[in-house]
């Protein structure tokens, strides 16, 4: 008996973090629906579990549903879907909406806390459907002890696990040592959104095309194959995602020729797909608006290559040369005032501290050097309501003046 176990598709999703490319990381997420199916009928497998977050959420519209189920409909096996966390059970869930009135033939919403019998290849699928966003409820509960080896027992639950440790207390807990007691040869699990073993018994599937930046192993469904009830079943994970999202850490040293022949060395090695990659580039080091700028040509020059790129620059360190701010500043109310207030803050205690964290003698730099960005998390601006910039905006601001600024030299 042979299975493909899958999870958090998450059809709907806005990819807000990457809203020039958004579209085409939807479209990717659709697509991989497809890939699953081809999937199963190349390793003649007997079904599809999907283990919760079909949907990004419940308000996802009717023809974003019907997409979906078009290509469920086209699978070569039956798929049973389980509601999760995003895609929840109960009142107003888009599983009770009209897009589902007509679900094709094979495929088959689990909403009820009951075993499902497949006769052939004999299974019995115990559905845990999520019914409210959080509960401290453990949604395999309900599942009843068996002892007797006459069929093969998955449960199928989305949720955090109790014994990992990590997610809210009410993020649909599940103990798996509770499953295990009750003699069940699988547990398919969502929520998680990379591949990931708990037991010889027990995974996390992952998300089958990858959300974020932040995600590490996903983009892969599990191909189940367990011989009788109770016999150790096997796993083997396969890639399907179509997308990578890569993020990268480049520190700015040195001078900048050799740091900017690095990053395009980097570049030039990163990707044997760049048309399918996202990446990232987290910056780190020391740099002046003169060197940022060049960094930003040479991105330009793998941007036609990339799917995306993006830089994240608040790990980076200003350099910045007192005298030509203040002078450009002088005449700027605005930036005068937060200039003012910038270097109000350093003087304060906790900057002193951050400034003796930093040192700057062993660092062979200058006073005009500071590090700002950690002077800026140990002054701890606040970043609620009634402050309404935050840190990261007055790096910015910071960067944008230097650049202004121009041809600052060291
Ligand atoms: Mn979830």
């Amino acid at each position: 008996m042979r299975f493909i176990h899958t999870a958090d598709w998450q059809i709907g999703m806005k990819a807000a973090n990457v809203p020039q490319v958004a579209d085409k990381v939807r479209m990717a997420r659709l697509e991989v629906i497809d890939r699953i199916g081809r999937l199963a009928e190349e390793r003649e497998a007997d079904f599809v579990v999907v283990a919760g977050d079909v949907f990004e959420h419940n308000q996802v519209g009717r023809q974003c549903a019907r997409d979906v189920l078009r290509r469920l409909g086209s699978y070569p096996v039956d798929v049973y879907i389980v509601p999760g966390n995003h895609d929840c059970a109960g009142a107003g869930s888009i599983y009770t909406t009209s897009a589902f009135l007509d679900t094709p033939s094979n495929v088959h919403v689990l909403i009820e806390r009951e075993p499902v019998v497949i006769e052939r290849p004999g299974v019995t699928l115990y559905p845990c459907p999520v019914t409210q966003k959080r509960t401290m409820l453990d949604p395999t509960d309900w599942i009843p002890s068996e002892s007797s080896m006459n069929t093969i027992r998955i449960a199928v639950a989305h949720g955090s696990v109790r014994e990992l440790g990590i997610g809210d207390p009410d993020d649909n807990p599940i103990s798996l040592a509770a499953v295990a007691s009750k003699r069940i040869d699988y547990l398919a699990l969502g929520h998680w959104h990379s591949t990931m073993m708990l037991s010889s018994r027990a995974y996390y599937s992952g998300t089958p095309e990858q959300t974020s930046f932040s995600e590490r192993d996903s983009g892969n469904v599990l191909v189940v194959s367990i011989d009788r009830p109770g016999s150790e079943p096997v796993i083997e994970p396969v890639r399907v995602g179509k997308l990578a999202w890569v993020e990268i850490e480049h520190e700015l040293t040195g001078p900048w020729q050799d740091s900017l022949g690095r990053l395009r060395d980097t570049l030039d090695c990163l990707s044997s797909d760049p048309s399918n990659t996202l990446l990232r580039l987290r910056l780190t080091g020391i740099s002046d608006g003169e060197t940022l700028a060049k960094v930003d040509d040479l991105l330009d020059d793998f941007r036609p290559a990339f799917l995306h790129i993006d830089v994240n620059k608040s790990g980076l360190l200003l350099d910045i040369d007192e005298d030509k701010l203040s002078e450009w500043a002088s005449t700027r109310p605005l930036a005068w005032a937060v200039v003012s207030d910038l270097r109000r803050l350093m003087r304060q205690s906790a900057a002193d501290e951050a400034a003796a964290a930093f040192d700057i003698e062993d660092a062979g730099l200058g006073d005009s050097q500071v590090d700002l960005a950690e002077v800026l998390e140990n002054a701890k601006l606040p970043e609620d309501e009634d402050w309404k910039i935050t840190r990261e905006e007055v790096q910015a601001a910071l960067a944008e003046m230097l650049k202004a600024l121009g041809g600052i030299s060291r």
